[in-house]
């Protein structure tokens, strides 16, 4: 209880706090000019549109912090389930209309800005993106994280701050460059660094045993030692007073390790050699789902998951005095298996810090783990060499051996003496270079495995994990992604936002987004129809002028926008896309005026970056600006066909794209895209799928109706069969003809693109040509209809209408109650609070 003193110390806060926020525009503007003046120290007279930029981002950050502090004292005080997010990256985008909507202070913001002669649509481009991820895998953890803090979860967020994010892609002459994404040049306002939350992770060394009362115990004498250091990001919720944590961490040279080696003389030296510590969270690997053994790589996941570990068994102990029931009220799930060695950090800590047994702890680890796979290409998969682990963390190694050893005897229990098996499912893969299996690992120590959408939890089942699934059935379960409605609909998209508003009478289907299933009974109404359309004309004309500012290419906005921005893969087929577009290219050329009367105008949009060391997708870019240039000066094609690919897509692009767009292509082999999760959020926007049945497709297809999609292609149970038989495929004479214009040189540069000829001509492992055919049909289909505007708009409002499933609100309410049991833990509003505190 409170002494007469504290009570009364903790009325003068309360009274100041509560006078703190004041929602005015004079006491918006006062604060935005007092972070122009004290934070970054310019003159409050004069300031440009970046300054007014930083000032508004630290203005917004003062309302997030106290939000921030006041949910976690409640945390505290409620002491719930926690859940933990671990994931190697964060593809986080821009944080101020994010904060600023959430909080519902867009509009004062806006006001304030504008008396003091700035404009918020203007300033807040000159924010960088915080690009600390690859693609979907990234994407889907903040989507993820701005989920949580909606649905008040008490979670956080785990990660990395690399100081160099996705490289910034730039077109020369066709061909894709790599430029650095130093992004933190001028600061960060969103992050809080946290000095005095640092952790000591080490590396290297050897591992002694001795005997301690009559138990064998042992020591890890580590050789080299970082200090991890905490930044926390807040993550607001939409319109709850929860607000959530992004914890990364960011390594630099220790503090106490090896401070002998500073009394060897040179002094010098022993500084320097410190200074190598800061690589370790410096870069973001950019390779997209092909695996490379890298030694950083390893140390990025250590440094990342012991510096997490540490910090939660250590906030877990500060509140409960001891680690009793700790695995009751902590579930930990792996995004992927990079956070993986985690497992055996764990392990590690509770038994040889904590001096747990190895039962208690492999129960209590078991207990807290679970595990998200997010591809079945083999070649993604994670083995990291024996040598290597042994040598970068020799005491972790012991311990997977140990969890192996276990597992192997608890195999044999079950199935008896199976070699084979054995060979096939055990962690260590043996051969000449023996490896760990990263994946087995992680499903041998997680309670649950879930895939990504329904078919490729089957799909897992039934290929990677089939051994697994055998002995495990029950771990095994599906959880379809899903997109935040906020950011991909509300507020990336305004117009359709208030039209959806006016339509159903309320904006509450931004957090229960089934709602949108009101639109239905709009569908076949002329005049919903025709304000749908001025709102997609709307995106579109501002889509034409990003196309125009970054390709420098004038398009139509009555021609129909047709896109696909991903990562560059041959599994994605890109390639289908452009050899679709090289036969409308030839078709259109070969006409006569009148029947170019009859075509419908396209712009074909493509998007995506090439991992620098995959060679055949930097030839496909620059086939695809090849074929551009050619279309684009073409006097016979005029507006009828233009081509562009827009260089360095990213989240904000996304946010500029995705509602610009009338049909977009979601064209990977059937059974190879886990789920795709942009195809949720072109639906959400009134943007037509022309897709495979692969990954979601599937149930976007099933929940919007399969009248309001195009699909095509080879299903997935018949492609290994067609693989087989491809070399008896006849071959389609269109294929067989665009083909030839690119290998005889009508693009140029034939000999460059030969690769990628001889990869659809001969074994096409991706069936390209054998769904060629089908996806000209599809085609035709979706020309068909884009002249019938009014069924074209039915099916895209059909689409919205039917989009309420791909919310990761459900998505998230599905981890929390069937995989984490963690239940809500919303902080009540601060009496008083003006509405959107
Ligand atoms: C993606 N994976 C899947 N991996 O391809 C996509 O179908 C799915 O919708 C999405 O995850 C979310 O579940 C993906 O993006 C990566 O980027 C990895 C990053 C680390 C290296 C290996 C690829």
């Amino acid at each position: 209880s409170m002494s007469e003193d504290e009570r009364h110390r903790s009325d003068l806060l309360y009274t100041l706090m509560d006078t703190y926020i004041k929602n005015d525009v004079l006491s918006v503007q006062e604060s935005i000019v007092n972070h122009v003046e004290y934070t970054i120290a310019r003159s409050r007279y004069h300031f440009d549109d970046f300054e007014a930029y930083q000032a508004t981002a630290y203005s917004t950050r003062d309302r997030l912090i106290e939000s921030w502090n006041d949910t976690q004292q409640y945390f505290h005080d409620q002491d719930p389930k926690r859940v933990y997010y671990l994931s190697m990256e964060f593809l986080v985008g821009r944080s101020l209309l994010n904060a600023l909507y959430n909080l519902n202070l867009k509009g004062l913001y806006r006001e304030a800005l504008e008396q003091l002669g700035y404009n918020l649509e203007i300033i807040k481009e000159r924010e960088r993106d915080a690009a600390l991820g690859n693609g979907g895998l990234g994407r889907l953890a903040s989507c993820f994280l701005d989920s949580m803090a909606t649905e008040n979860l008490p979670a956080w967020g785990y990660g990395l701050r690399y100081q160099y994010g996705m490289f910034r892609q730039t077109i020369q002459d066709g061909f894709q460059r790599e430029n650095p994404d130093y992004w933190l040049t001028l600061g960060n306002p969103w992050e809080i660094e946290r000095p005095n939350v640092t952790y000591p992770v080490s590396f290297y060394g050897h591992v002694s045993a001795r005997e301690e009362d009559g138990r064998q115990i042992f020591v890890w004498n580590p050789a080299e030692q970082v200090d991890a250091v905490a930044y926390d990001n807040p993550i607001p919720g939409y319109r709850t007073a929860n607000t959530i944590n992004l914890r990364l961490w960011s390594a630099k040279p220790s503090r106490e390790f090896d401070l002998e080696s500073f009394n060897s003389g040179d002094y010098v030296a022993s500084i320097l050699e410190k200074q190598n510590a800061e690589s370790i969270s410096s870069v973001l690997y950019p390779d997209d789902r092909t695996y490379k053994g890298k030694e950083l790589r390893l140390k990025q996941q250590h440094f990342f998951v012991s510096a997490t570990l540490q910090d939660i068994l250590r906030r877990y102990t500060a509140q409960h005095g001891s680690l009793e029931n700790f695995s009751d009220k902590v579930a930990l799930q792996l995004n992927d298996t990079h956070p993986t060695i985690g497992i055996a950090e764990l392990m590690r800590l509770l038994m040889d810090v904590y001096k747990w047994g190895w039962t208690a702890s492999w129960e209590a680890t078991t207990k807290v783990f679970s595990f998200t796979n997010h591809t079945v290409l083999p070649e993604a998969l994670e083995q990291w060499p024996v040598e290597l682990l042994q040598e970068l963390l020799p005491r972790h190694m012991q311990i997977i051996y140990d969890i192996n050893w276990r597992f192997l005897q608890e195999l044999r229990a079950k199935f008896g003496n199976d070699q084979a098996r054995e060979y096939r499912m055990s962690i260590i893969q043996e051969g000449d270079e023996k490896m760990v299996r990263m994946a087995h690992l992680a499903l041998v120590a997680s309670h649950t495995v879930n895939g990504v959408a329904e078919i490729h939890s089957e799909l897992i089942k039934q290929t990677i994990f089939e051994d697994f699934y055998e002995m495990y059935p029950k771990k095994f379960q599906n959880k379809t992604n899903g997109v935040t409605p906020r950011r991909w609909l509300a507020f990336c998209n305004p117009p359709l936002r208030n039209l959806i508003n006016e339509t159903l009478g309320t904006d509450a289907w931004i957090s229960r987004l089934d709602l949108l299933e009101g639109l239905k009974s709009h569908a076949d109404d002329g005049e919903f129809q025709s304000r749908w359309v001025e709102v997609k004309q709307l995106a579109k004309a501002k889509l034409a002028a990003k196309i125009k500012e970054l390709c420098g290419v004038e398009v139509s906005t009555d021609a129909l926008f047709d896109v696909q921005v991903k990562r560059i893969h041959e599994y994605k087929r890109q390639v289908l896309n452009i050899l679709g577009i090289i036969h409308r290219y030839d078709q259109i050329r070969n006409m006569s005026e009148e029947e170019k009367a009859d075509v419908v105008p396209r712009v074909c949009i493509i998007g995506g970056k090439a991992a620098p060391g995959y060679e055949l997708a930097k030839r496909i870019i620059k086939l695809i600006s090849a074929v551009s240039q050619r279309v684009n000066n073409d006097p016979a094609v005029g507006d009828l066909l233009k081509v562009v690919f827009i260089p360095d897509y990213n989240v904000s692009l996304a946010e500029v794209i995705v509602p610009g767009s009338e049909l977009s292509q979601h064209i990977s082999t059937a059974g190879t895209e886990a789920s795709g999760t942009s195809n949720m959020k072109f639906a959400m926007n009134g943007c037509l799928i022309i897709g495979t049945m692969d990954g979601a497709n599937v149930e976007i297809a099933e929940e919007i109706g399969d009248d309001n999609i195009f699909i095509f292609g080879a299903l997935a149970h018949e492609v290994p069969k067609l693989r087989t038989e491809r070399a008896d495929l006849k071959v389609d004479d269109r294929f067989a003809h665009v083909v030839r214009l690119i290998s005889s040189g009508e693009f140029g540069y034939a000999d460059f693109f030969t690769p990628i000829v001889d990869a659809v001509q001969g074994s096409d492992y991706y069936l390209v040509a054998n769904d060629f055919p089908a996806y000209l049909r599809a085609q035709d289909a979706v020309d068909r209809t884009y002249k019938n505007s009014s069924i074209w708009t039915r099916m895209s409002i059909m689409s919205v209408a039917g989009c309420g499933k791909f919310s990761s609100d459900r998505t998230i309410r599905q981890y929390a109650t069937e995989i984490w049991g963690v239940e809500p833990c919303e902080r009540p509003r601060p009496p008083n609070a003006p509405e959107g505190y």
